[in-house]
């Protein structure tokens, strides 16, 4: 006996993926409903070898469905996602609109699995931003051994966690490049973004933070241990798939280059690819429709006592996204929701 399973914002970059990674790990399905807003009613996603119509979100009656991903943002997510829960359809929310709620579990399985028992508060989990993600997997092993004091992260993170109008624009920017008539001038970014590099993601804060870079701070604060500090500077990069991050952590306990290499291939949801020779590391391109957070370039820095360098990967659609929203759902299917 499996789930009756809701994917809302199915026609979008991380709506299909969370379609393709239920079928492709298997998730007990018994029943599954693809919701789009109105304006791409009917289009038909793919789920596992079928082919299945959308339905319309907002006339959806979510009563006796089991679980609901949903990946619509922050607006429909709050006219949405209440009547979901009320309805009793847990409700594993992509938007950033409940991330920052005490009541609601912020939750990368790998990481923090036992926060799952907090959905029963509003019965909404909240998933994090992308690049926190892929971040905390690789950084709680590490945590849990020598106890990290700041981590000062900078990305390059690719266009198609501005969905599918940024990678559109990528695309037409590129190709006008070539074809100077054909001019394609900035819409999705604040600057061209074909062979360029933008220092800016999400709004301005007060503080001259961008909110893609508060939000990782705050994120990985409440999924591993406040006591950790943060500092960011999130970059948009001419990638369509894949985020990087290269990573300095300062530890309270020496940790050494090797060891921390090992507690990394030992850890959950990361895979280690570090040789020190040409081509011995992950870039984005070759995480693409992988499951793993990548971990390379992991060096010790000899400018404070107790320091490491690394450099993760990971695809942004899949564990920054769709692949730890279904993981979430594994587990409230694991521990919670039993069937069968
Ligand atoms: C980006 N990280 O790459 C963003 C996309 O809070 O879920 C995801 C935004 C979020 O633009």
């Amino acid at each position: 006996m499996g789930y009756r399973v809701v994917v809302a914002g199915a026609t979008g970059n991380v709506g299909r993926e969370m379609l393709n990674i239920l079928a492709e790990r298997q998730f007990p399905v018994d029943e599954i409903a693809a919701l789009a807003s109105r304006k791409s009613l009917g289009t038909e996603v793919s789920f596992g070898d079928k082919t299945i119509k959308t339905k319309d979100l907002d006339t959806f009656d979510f009563t006796g469905w089991d679980i609901a991903l949903f990946a619509v943002g922050s607006g429909p997510t709050k006219e949405y996602a209440p009547k979901a829960a009320k309805a009793g359809c847990v409700v594993i929310d992509n938007s950033s609109l409940y991330r920052y709620d005490p009541d609601i579990p912020l939750i990368v399985p790998e990481v923090n699995p036992e926060a799952v028992m907090g959905y029963a508060k509003k019965n909404i989990i909240a998933n994090p931003n992308c690049s926190t993600a892929q971040m905390v997997v690789a950084l709680k092993p590490l945590h849990d051994r020598a106890k990290i004091k700041r981590v000062v992260v900078s990305t390059y993170q690719s266009v198609s966690g501005a969905g599918k109008d940024g990678m559109d624009e990528l695309w037409d920017q590129t190709k006008a490049v070539y074809n100077p008539t054909d001019d394609k001038p900035a819409k999705k970014f604040t600057k061209q973004i074909a062979f360029n590099v933008i220092p800016h993601i999400d709004v301005f804060m007060e503080d001259g933070q961008t909110k893609e870079e508060w939000k990782m701070v705050v994120e990985t604060k409440k999924i591993i241990d406040p006591s950790i500090k943060v500092t960011a500077t999130c970059v948009r990069v001419p990638v369509f798939v894949g985020h990087s991050e290269a990573v300095n952590v300062e530890f309270e306990e020496f940790l050494d280059e090797d060891e921390a290499r090992e507690i990394l291939r030992e850890a959950p949801g990361c895979m280690v690819i570090d040789k020190r020779e040409n081509g011995g590391y992950v870039t984005p391109i070759e995480c693409v429709g992988d499951f793993a957070t990548f971990i390379s370039r992991i060096r010790q820095d000899s400018t404070i006592d107790n320091g490491l360098n690394m450099w993760i990967v990971s695809d942004n659609l899949r564990k920054g996204a769709a692949l730890n929203a279904v993981q979430i759902a594994e587990l409230l299917g694991n521990r919670v929701l039993k069937k069968g």
